[in-house]
């Protein structure tokens, strides 16, 4: 039986916290999205709240490399062809000044192969690491994740990335109506507005838990098994 000391309650809930049976997921660490030049520099946010996570997730994915758990990646973006854009988000984007699909100083912003659509130097996966390429915010919608996850046996996620409030809390909610057990590393996540990011937090430990556990970098880096 092995925990790690989180809010609400021990996570996991049954003790079963093994490299088998869990993963680390980093979740749209792009330059779109932590870059200058990127989707969020484009709209005016300020980037030092989304590059804060960097340094604690490497610290994370170093740890977790070491000790042979499942590292998966995503990445949020479009088809060249935009075939996969809803024209709302399309519309929106643009309302703000970073027109998905337009150009930016970065190329065009959030579109698969282009430069600032890429995951950021410091953290790209290696051989071995899955990346999921998701259109959307949630890393399950239109992805083959839960396949790759049932496959591989894995029963406990710990979500870390950008942005806590949008992308990384999308997942978090669709993993654990699937079953997966959830932990959010607090400073290995970031979004565009530092209350958004307090109060995605406090929301997934409502309810005993409502949506999974909270820890953080340190705590899992002393206690992981
Ligand atoms: C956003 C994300 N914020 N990765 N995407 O649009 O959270």
């Amino acid at each position: 039986m092995t925990t790690l000391p989180s809010t609400p309650y021990a996570w996991p809930w049954n003790g079963d916290l093994r490299p088998q049976n869990t993963a680390l997921i980093i979740i749209d660490m792009q330059t779109d999205f932590c870059g200058e030049g990127g989707y969020v520099d484009q709209m005016g946010y300020d980037l030092t709240l989304t590059q804060a996570p960097i340094g604690p997730i490497r610290a994370v994915l170093a740890a977790m490399r070491a000790k042979g758990y499942h590292i998966l990646h995503t990445r949020e973006g479009h088809r060249p062809d935009l075939s996969d854009l809803p024209p709302n988000k399309r519309w929106r984007s643009r309302q703000i000044g970073a027109g998905i699909g337009d150009d930016g100083p970065c190329g065009k912003i959030l579109i698969r192969g282009e430069p600032g659509w890429d995951i950021i130097p410091e953290l790209y996966p290696i051989a071995g690491e899955a990346i999921i390429d998701k259109p959307g915010k949630g890393s399950f919608c239109a992805t083959d994740l839960e396949l790759i996850l049932r496959t591989r046996g894995i029963d406990n996620l710990i979500l870390t990335g950008i942005t806590t409030d949008v992308c990384v809390s999308t997942t978090m909610r669709e993993a654990n109506d699937r079953g997966f057990e959830c932990l959010i590393l607090s400073d290995c996540c970031a979004a565009t507005d530092p209350g958004n990011h307090t109060a995605a937090l406090k929301m997934v430990t409502m309810q005993g838990g409502v949506f999974g556990a909270v820890s953080d970098s340190a705590t899992l880096i002393e206690a992981l098994p």
